[in-house]
């Protein structure tokens, strides 16, 4: 833990370094307990720094062994040294070269930033400001720098040495036990993509031939034994690589692409120029061990980092405010190609499901931030949904704005123009602008304002005249440090649907601009009328979620229903319905807390029924349909004096309802299983989803036989798919074969990792009376680990975040367990201990008596000594 004191950053603030680094020459002499570091690094003074002006280079938690320039040893006086900073009092002013050897310890290196060893392989992260914890640096990512290193280590521990770029050249030490490798990256790159790997690990081989012709070895290493669980990533990555060559006309740039999976890993995966590191969980699949869902993130996160090597990587970010510019764009990168690879429609519902459920929370809360923030103390807490899910609805948007060629000529010449740069948002803008002449002023407040906007629509039809009209206000309520706002360009797409369920034609459009199917929205509030209707349409706003608000249409029930049954776009099919149950919900949620009986609305049962039976629609549409909104989804949607309670009972007689309804049609919807043998493709996983949803429903009925149809689906699975999907309901609906499933399932997956992540999991969010206890429990299990950061995800932040019943305990011990558990991984690992404190970032929506037991919660953290700068700064937001 790195207890330090906050200073804030600002965007204002931004100035160039006073010195840059042209090249930077490594050799890294591996130990696990004390490795030395040797860095060459060729300084240059910046043209507008005054000769002689001091040269300060970060550091953080480092030991500095030597130290010399142009070959010669410094006095003592000209430069100081701190485990965080290593500063020359008077440099010279022409160009010199500066060695610096530092002493890590690598096993010691419990944060997992910097050089680390995950089951004895050494590897390294370095995003955002890991390099400074293996050298003195200009650790900022406007110092771009051609790098060469070399690696050395004992040969038995470690036969294979990875760095960034390509092989140079590799041999054994003489007289020693120990061997080296070179590695060259010709591409100028800031510090935080330096990667390097050594261990004993298997790998898998395969080529890319990119269109022009270079051949490209790709190879995938892991731990030895898991070869065979890798050809789904390998697969993935040669789609992605020929889809970026094809849809954004870029192509690889090295002779080598490599990827390492270690089993700790702070976050997904890491774009490392030619050497990505990844969380083991986003490479390893098979039918026994990993679900559809992991398959579906496998594909995205394997493409999203191999993205990066143009957008990130070739064109970079000027300082961490610009994160989005990478991050954002990527992210809609990988998005386009997900929904290439498989249905575009159910890739949307589930980007935007995750928007909603993730990204809406933190915009509406003390967490909130634009999506280029103006303000951090701590960089890695901006790794969020904000910069990351809105970064890309805001790229989307921008695509939707410009129509798909403008968007496309706009990319071209950002990739021309600012290949090799560190640049900014206002470039990337620029280039969008230039290249379609379209003024973009107005819709970079996208990137500046916090806040999801709530688009409320009223509309009016007049029948005598054929018109309707729409009123259309946008505003964003107040957030800390954002009393007020101003109106953005909101692209709303629509159609008017006529009751043979097809667009209905119009004559003129007032009060907006409109392009093709889309009104672009610019005003605080606007009426919009169209002229020329033959009858009264359905609206059907915000197609495709064009736009990252919230919409409140107003629209009745009847309407909806049709728009659920009618409606050509299939995105809002889906919301209508998931409009309808939110409605449903959260008026049984609010008749829970009046001791009501609880009685769901029948026309909502049936259309759940009808939508199972609807042959027409693709199974994975259906599954997504028939799921209820989550109860994290009601709890944001109601805003305020949340009761988790009674938002979980609402849920389950809504649930029981359909089931029981529609039982029938559940169980004979069981058999739908795809034939054949395993395939992870969206087809058959779509069909999977659905005859799970199917259990899941029929479970609910209350129907005698099941129990032992649900554990019968439970051991008669033969992928992991649906025995997770089995076993999630034994457990959570506490059905007679729980404990033995789980014990089954246990003895089955005890020695594969990721597998039983699944099975803390299960355990984690079931909502039983007894949940806190069971999880607290676990929490002792010997192969419960606060080292693994998979690990604890997967018991203490499943449960905060997926139990809201027991997290949010009316006696208070479910928030106070949490928070124990912060601050114990805060002691070792303090980006873990920030993320698990951010699930309390709603504490406010609770009613209150929980929010005084949140609040009780957070004040214990808040008054804890020692604080990482990561924790601090969460719960000093959350407190504000
Ligand atoms: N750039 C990575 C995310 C990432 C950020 C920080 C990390 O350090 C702990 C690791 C990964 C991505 O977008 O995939
Ligand atoms: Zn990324």
């Amino acid at each position: 833990m790195r207890p330090e004191t906050a200073v804030a950053i600002h965007l204002e603030d931004y100035a160039p370094a006073a010195y840059q680094i042209d090249t930077v020459d490594l050799d890294i002499q591996l130990s696990p307990r004390s490795t030395d570091v040797f860095a060459r690094l060729a300084v240059r003074r910046h043209e507008d720094t005054d000769p002689g002006a001091p040269l300060e280079l970060d550091g953080d938690e480092l030991e500095l062994v030597g130290l010399t320039l142009d070959g010669m040893p410094l006095l003592e006086d000209a430069y100081s040294a701190t485990p965080s900073k290593l500063v020359l009092n008077a440099p010279p002013a022409e160009p010199f070269t500066l060695e610096i050897r530092t002493r890590i310890d690598p096993d010691s290196n419990t944060e997992l930033m910097g050089l680390y060893r995950s089951s004895g392989t050494y590897c390294t992260q370095c995003e955002a400001e890991g390099f400074r914890r293996i050298t003195y640096f200009l650790d900022r990512p406007d110092i771009l720098s051609v790098y060469t290193t070399r690696i050395e280590a004992r040969k038995g521990d470690a036969p294979i040495l990875l760095g960034n770029g390509n092989p140079v050249s590799a041999g054994d030490v003489p007289g020693t036990d120990r061997h080296f490798a070179v590695w060259h990256d010709p591409h100028p790159k800031p510090s935080y993509l330096f990667a390097m790997v050594a261990g004993d690990l298997a790998h898998v081989a395969d080529t890319f031939v990119t269109t022009s012709g270079r051949k490209v070895d790709l190879k995938i290493y892991v731990e030895h034994g898991r070869e065979d669980r890798c050809a789904w990533a390998m697969d993935s990555l040669k789609r992605s690589m020929k889809w970026d060559e094809d849809v954004f006309g870029c192509e690889y740039d090295l002779d080598v692409f490599n990827i390492v999976a270690v089993s700790d890993f702070n976050m997904g995966a890491m774009e490392n120029k030619g050497l990505n590191i990844f969380n083991d969980k986003y490479v390893l699949a098979d039918p026994e061990t990993a679900t559809d869902q992991d398959y579906a993130n496998i594909e995205a996160v394997i493409a999203h980092e191999y993205f990066h090597n143009w957008t990130g990587n070739r064109i970079t970010c000027r300082d961490w405010f610009q994160l989005c510019l990478k991050e954002g764009l990527t992210v809609f990168r990988d998005q386009e190609f997900s929904s290439d690879m498989r249905s575009r429609a159910v890739k949307r519902i589930a980007d935007v499901r995750l928007l909603k459920s993730h990204q809406f929370p933190e915009d509406a809360g003390p967490l909130a931030h634009p999506v280029r923030p103006r303000k951090y103390t701590e960089i890695n807490n901006f790794y969020t949904a904000t910069v990351y899910e809105k970064g890309a609805e805001v790229v989307r948007m921008l695509k939707t704005l410009l129509g798909p060629d403008g968007f496309r000529k706009g990319m071209d010449l950002y990739l021309e123009r600012h290949d090799g740069d560190a640049t900014t948002i206002e470039a990337f803008l620029v280039c969008f602008s230039e290249a379609t002449a379209t003024d973009l002023g107005q819709f970079a407040r996208w990137y500046d304002q916090a806040g999801t906007p709530q688009v409320d629509v009223k509309s009016r039809y007049d029948k005598r005249a054929g018109e309707l009209t729409l009123d259309i206000s946008q505003s964003i309520a107040p957030l800390p440090g954002q009393a007020s706002s101003e109106p953005a360009v909101i692209p709303l797409r629509f159609g008017l649907v006529g009751r043979n369920g097809e667009d209905m034609s119009f004559e003129r459009v007032t009060g907006a601009r409109l392009q093709e199917d889309v009104l672009i929205l610019e005003e605080q509030s606007q009426s919009v009328t169209f002229t020329g209707l033959k009858s009264r349409p359905v609206v059907s706003l915000l197609r495709g979620f064009s736009a990252p608000v919230r919409l409140e249409d107003h629209q009745d029930a009847d309407d909806l229903l049709f728009q659920a049954r009618q409606d050509s776009d299939d995105f809002n099919r889906w919301q209508a319905i998931q409009t309808l149950a939110t409605h449903d919900l959260i008026r049984l949620a609010g008749e829970a807390r009046t001791g009501k009986e609880l009685k769901a609305d029948a026309r909502l049962v049936e259309a759940f029924g009808e939508t199972l039976l609807n042959e027409e629609l693709d199974p994975a549409f259906r599954a997504l349909a028939l799921q209820l909104p989550s109860e994290a989804d009601l709890a944001r949607d109601i805003g305020s004096n949340v009761d988790p309670d009674a938002i979980h009972q609402a849920r389950a007689v809504l649930r029981a309802a359909i089931g029981s309804e529609n039982a029938g049609a559940f169980r004979a919807a069981l058999g739908a299983k795809p034939q054949g043998s395993f395939s992870p493709d969206a087809d058959a996983a779509g069909k999977r989803a659905l005859a799970n949803q199917a259990l899941a429903y029929y479970a609910a009925s209350g129907a005698s036989d099941v129990d032992d149809l649900v554990m019968a689906a439970f051991v008669d699975a033969d992928n992991m798919t649906d025995r997770i999907a089995a076993l999630t309901l034994l457990v959570h609906d506490n059905l007679k074969d729980a404990e033995q499933a789980l014990e089954i399932f246990r003895k089955r997956h005890e020695a594969t990792s990721l597998a039983m992540d699944k099975w803390f999991m299960v355990q984690a969010t079931a909502p039983l009376a007894d949940g806190l206890e069971k999880v607290k429990a676990l929490t002792a299990h010997p192969l419960f680990d606060f080292a693994n950061p998979n690990r604890v995800r997967s018991l203490v932040h499943a449960f905060a975040t997926g139990n809201a019943t027991q997290f949010a305990r009316q006696d208070g011990l479910g928030f106070e367990f949490v928070a124990g558990n912060v601050l114990v991984i805060d002691q070792r690992n303090a980006q873990v201990a920030s993320r698990l404190l951010t699930c309390f970032r709603s504490w406010r929506a609770y009613e209150e008596g929980r929010s005084k037991l949140a609040e009780t919660a957070l004040l214990k953290i808040s008054s804890a000594e020692g604080l990482s700068r990561d924790t601090r700064d969460i719960v000093d937001r959350c407190l504000q």
